[in-house]
Parts: C-alpha cells; structure tokens; sequence
C-alpha cells in the first residue's frame, strides 16, 4: 500500500500553515488518515535543526551549512515520519519540503541546483511529492502578514530581493512540472482561496483512497 504525499510551498505568509490545517480537517472529515507535518522540522532532532536554521544567530550561516542542515533534517524526518506513514497508506501533508529548498537555498542564496539535486537523490531516493500547491503571492503581501506576528526568524530578516528571487524560483519550477503544482493565488481573501481547495478534493479523494 502507498499512500499520498502532498506538499504545500510558497513564501513567507502565504497562507500555508493555515491551510494545511483546512485541507487536513476536509480529508479527515472523509475518513481518511492524514498525517500533519513540516520541514524543516517534524521529529525531535529535525525541529531541533529547525531551531539552529530559524534562530537569527550572530555568526553568519554559510550557505553550504544551510543546505546540509536542510537535508539533515529531511533525511530524520522521512525516515521517521513521512515514510512509514506512506507505507501504511495514509495522506501526508508537509508544510514545505524539498521545493523550498530548491527556491530557498537555489534561488535565494543562488546555490548550484545540480547539488541541491544531488542532495535529493542521495537523501530521498526516488521519493517525490505526488502533489504540490503553490501558495503564490507578492513579496510585500506575504511579508506584511508575516511580520504582523511579531519577531522575525533568520530568513524572514532577509530583504525584497532575497525573496522575489524566491518566488520566482517556485513558479518556474511550477511551470516545469506541471503535472504536479496546482498553483494557488495566495492573496486572495481566505475564504476564496479555501474553495479553490474544495474544488480540488474529489480528485483527492480518489486518489487518496487509491
Ligand atoms: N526553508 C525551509 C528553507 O530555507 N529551505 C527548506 O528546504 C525549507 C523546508 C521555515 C523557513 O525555512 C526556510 C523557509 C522559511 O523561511 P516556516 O515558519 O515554516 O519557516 O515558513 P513560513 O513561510 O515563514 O511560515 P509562515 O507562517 O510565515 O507562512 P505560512 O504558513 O504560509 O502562513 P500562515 O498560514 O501562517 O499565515 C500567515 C498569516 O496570514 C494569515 C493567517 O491568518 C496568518 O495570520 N492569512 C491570510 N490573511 C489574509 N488572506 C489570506 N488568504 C490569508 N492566508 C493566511
């Protein structure tokens, strides 16, 4: 049995954890099992690496360092999270994997993506999402929602550049895969973009229940 992997991806503010949340209850509400989690984070260790990445810090984080931490906590949370949910069939849904790293890492900090690539094969095999929504919206939107929490993490005190280089890394990447980004406008109201998120849970469903 396998279960269905679905990553939710966008920017700071997108909307993201909220509506990780909402499409969780939905399927749940269906009688599917749904496992909640998020990179970099979701074990002990990994939200313990989460803690060094996110935390402003007054040594400077070599960008390599960032990449390998990324990884190292992906590697821990697949082995101990997403792959034996899969296993058992369950829905996975991961705030963030491996397409932040790619616009994160690769587009914000411009680091060779055939390394990042390498990193995958080495940390994930050939384990890919199934599906990926892209909470896409502007720069100055997402970071006005962000910063209207309070204090902001290592990459949050990143400027405008940092980030539309960003967004422009996950809609080409949307663009190159198609098949399986559905892209979302994130600056719509909440409630509008919770129905276009109704609108995609029949095929959900049934590829859910297999
Ligand atoms: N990272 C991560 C890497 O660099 N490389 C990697 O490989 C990985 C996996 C993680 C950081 O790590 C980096 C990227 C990140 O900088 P995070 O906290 O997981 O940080 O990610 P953030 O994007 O910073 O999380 P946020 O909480 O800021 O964004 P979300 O989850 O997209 O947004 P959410 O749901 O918390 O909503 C933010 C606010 O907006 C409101 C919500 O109510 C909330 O107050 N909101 C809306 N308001 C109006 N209209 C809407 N449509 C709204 N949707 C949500």
């Amino acid at each position: 049995m396998t279960g269905l992997f679905i990553t939710l991806e966008g920017p700071e503010g997108a909307g993201k954890s909220t509506n990780r949340d909402y499409l969780a209850e939905r399927l749940r509400a269906q009688g599917i099992e749904v496992v909640l989690t998020r990179e970099p984070g979701g074990t002990l260790l990994a939200e313990r690496i989460r803690d060094v990445l996110l935390a402003p810090a007054d040594e400077p984080m070599n960008p390599d360092t960032e990449l390998l931490l990324v990884f190292a906590a992906r590697a821990q949370h697949l082995a101990e999270v997403i792959r034996p949910a899969l296993a058992r069939g369950a829905v996975v849904i991961c705030d963030r994997f491996t397409d932040s790293t790619y616009a994160y890492q690769g587009g914000g900090r411009g680091l060779c993506l055939e390394r990042i690539a390498s990193l995958e094969t080495f940390v994930q095999g050939d384990l890919r999402p199934d599906l990926t929504l892209l909470f896409d919206l502007p720069v100055a939107v997402g970071m006005a929602r962000a910063s209207a929490r309070g204090r902001l993490d290592r990459f949050e005190l990143e400027g405008h550049g940092f980030f539309d280089a960003v967004r422009s890394a996950f809609i080409r990447r949307a663009e190159a895969e198609p098949a399986r980004y559905h892209l979302l406008d994130a600056a719509q109201p909440l409630a509008q973009v919770q129905q276009n998120i109704d609108a995609l849970l029949p095929t959900l469903l049934e590829r859910a229940r297999g």
